[in-house]
């Protein structure tokens, strides 16, 4: 008798339900008995990413697209081939959309001119800026650089955008500022997962500032010499390599400076599951699956992981004096 055994990588991303809501389950069950009536009137087809389509409004053109390619700053070199556009731009997170990895076409409801980032908490003035005269202010680079989902794929790819370091420097913040919050938009009518009651949006991520003023915390603006695609995070988004996807939120509406510990929408969510800090470590498995491998996509090419995702020369010495903390979740 043959025995064909599922490997065992295949499991967190060949589930019919999406990994990162299984765990959900119970809160699911919860939110569904409080929520009932709201759940029967329709929204709860959105949980699932099958919500009915509204036929996307054309969109005007990018107006950055004459930005772009930009001028690769050679510091930042790849281990791997770069994974090709077409498994990026098909193959993404985007839960504000849908639970499947085929958000691009509901993504391209998503509005992104105008387009205003607020700037606030502690700083010395609280402002706006939008991303066009961002990126006259700060022009882009392009960077090459890995992606390591906590779901145990990865990629790797030329982004091209900001450092974090130099928009957090044109936000001024107060000395007495800890952490940087950053906010994704909220708009139940483009994005009819915010509808969900499972998780707390919008979707919220932080860093400490040591983080976000290290050299390779990045705002994403573009890939693959272009503007980024809506389903990418367009038209911008946080990329920071040496720790887990979900840590690199997309559509950036604001960033908030202050001195609590953001929470999360993850860490909220799952709390078991998914923390604060959620660097890469491939000693330390996910409770439902082991980190120690990754699956590249486009080739399916099985590697070990490495930890901070090969990135701990550039960013070790941030945790050395956090020995009590969860530091790899
Ligand atoms: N706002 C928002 N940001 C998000 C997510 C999301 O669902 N919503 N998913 C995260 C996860 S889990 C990953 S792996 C990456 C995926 O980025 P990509 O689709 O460009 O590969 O985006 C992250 N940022
Ligand atoms: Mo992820």
């Amino acid at each position: 008798m043959l025995i064909r055994r599922v490997p065992s990588w295949a499991i967190p991303e060949s589930g019919a339900t999406p990994e990162h809501v299984w765990l959900n389950r119970r809160s699911f069950i919860a939110a569904a008995g409080l929520a009932g009536a709201a759940l029967a009137a329709s929204p709860a087809s959105a949980f699932f990413g099958f919500g009915e389509k509204k036929a996307a409004a054309p969109q005007p053109p990018d107006p950055s697209a004459g930005l772009y390619p930009v001028k690769r700053n050679p510091a930042y070199v790849l281990d791997r081939p770069v994974t090709p556009e077409a498994y990026n731009l098909g193959y993404n997170n985007y839960y504000e959309f849908n639970t499947s990895k085929s958000v691009a076409e509901d993504a391209a409801a998503l509005p992104i001119r105008p387009w205003t980032i607020k700037v606030g908490g502690m700083v010395e003035k609280p402002f706006e800026v939008g991303i066009d005269d961002l990126l006259k202010k700060l022009p882009p680079e392009e960077r090459l650089y890995r992606h390591r989902c906590v779901e145990a794929w990865s990629m790797a790819l030329p982004w091209s955008g900001i450092p974090l370091k130099d928009f957090v420097a044109m936000a001024r913040p107060l000395g007495s500022a800890k952490y940087v919050v950053m906010k994704t938009f909220l708009n139940p009518d483009v994005a009819p997962g915010q509808a969900s009651p499972l998780f707390d949006w919008p979707y919220t991520e932080g860093l400490t500032m040591a983080e976000a003023t290290n050299d390779l915390a990045f705002l994403a603006t573009g890939a693959y010499g272009k503007p980024l695609a809506r389903q990418m995070g367009a038209p911008i988004r946080l990329a920071v390599p040496w720790k887990y996807g979900f840590k690199s939120v997309k559509g950036i509406v604001s960033f908030d400076f202050t001195d609590k510990r953001p929470k999360t929408l993850w860490a909220v969510a799952g709390p078991g599951e998914y923390g604060f800090w959620a660097n890469v470590n491939p000693e330390v498995p996910h409770p439902r699956w082991s980190q120690a491998s990754e699956r590249v996509l486009g080739t399916n090419e099985r590697r070990p992981t490495l930890l901070f995702n090969g990135y701990a020369e550039q960013v070790a010495g941030l945790y050395k004096w956090l020995g009590n903390e969860e530091l790899y979740r």
